[in-house]
C-alpha cells in the first residue's frame, strides 16, 4: 500500500493524540482509586478509633457503676499523677475502697498488689478522673503501683503495710 508521507504523519499524530489522553485518563483513574482507598483507610481508622473510645467509655461507666463502694468500706483517698502514687503507707485490714483520682496531666492507673491480690483498673484514668476500687485487705505488705506508660516508661510504686 502506498500511503503518502503526509498521511502517515497525520495518522501517527492522531494515534499519539488518542493514546496520550488515554494514558492520562488511566493515571488519573488509578490516582483517584488510590485517593479513595486512602480515604477509606482513614475513615476505617477513625471509625475503629471511635468504636474503641465508645467501648472504653462504656467500660469506664460500668467500672464506676459496679465498683460503687459498700457503705461500710473504709474510704482511702489515692492520688495518681506524674510523680507517682500518693496515699497513706499504713492501712488497716478490712473492707477498703480506694478512691483514686488522677491529678496529673497524663493517663495514670492504680494497682494494688500483694498478699495474693493483684487488682487494677481495666483502663487507666484520664486527667481529673476519679474511680473507686473496693478490696478486702488482709494484713501484709502491698505495692501500690501506677502501671501507666507515663513516668518515662518506669512503673511508680510505693510500699504499703496493712495491719
Ligand atoms: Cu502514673
Amino acid at each position: 500500500m502506498n500511503i503518502p508521507l503526509a498521511f502517515r504523519i497525520l495518522i501517527g499524530a492522531s494515534f499519539a493524540v488518542a493514546v496520550v489522553p488515554l494514558e492520562a485518563q488511566e493515571k488519573s483513574v488509578s490516582q483517584k482509586t488510590a485517593e479513595v482507598w486512602d480515604k477509606t483507610k482513614k475513615t476505617t481508622k477513625n471509625v475503629s478509633r471511635k468504636v474503641a473510645k465508645t467501648t472504653r467509655d462504656t467500660v469506664n461507666r460500668v467500672e464506676a457503676a459496679v465498683r460503687e463502694p459498700d457503705a461500710d468500706a473504709r474510704k482511702i483517698d489515692v492520688k495518681v499523677n506524674d510523680k507517682g502514687v500518693q496515699m497513706p503507707k499504713s492501712l488497716s485490714a478490712g473492707k477498703t475502697a480506694f478512691v483514686v483520682t488522677n491529678t496529673g496531666k497524663e493517663a495514670h492507673n492504680f494497682e494494688i498488689e500483694g498478699s495474693g491480690m493483684e487488682k487494677s483498673f481495666w483502663f487507666a484514668l484520664g486527667p481529673n478522673q476519679t474511680k473507686t476500687m473496693q478490696v478486702d485487705l488482709r494484713p501484709g505488705t502491698y505495692d501500690a503501683v501506677c502501671t501507666a506508660e507515663a513516668h518515662g516508661g518506669k512503673e511508680q510504686k510505693i510500699r504499703v503495710t496493712v495491719k
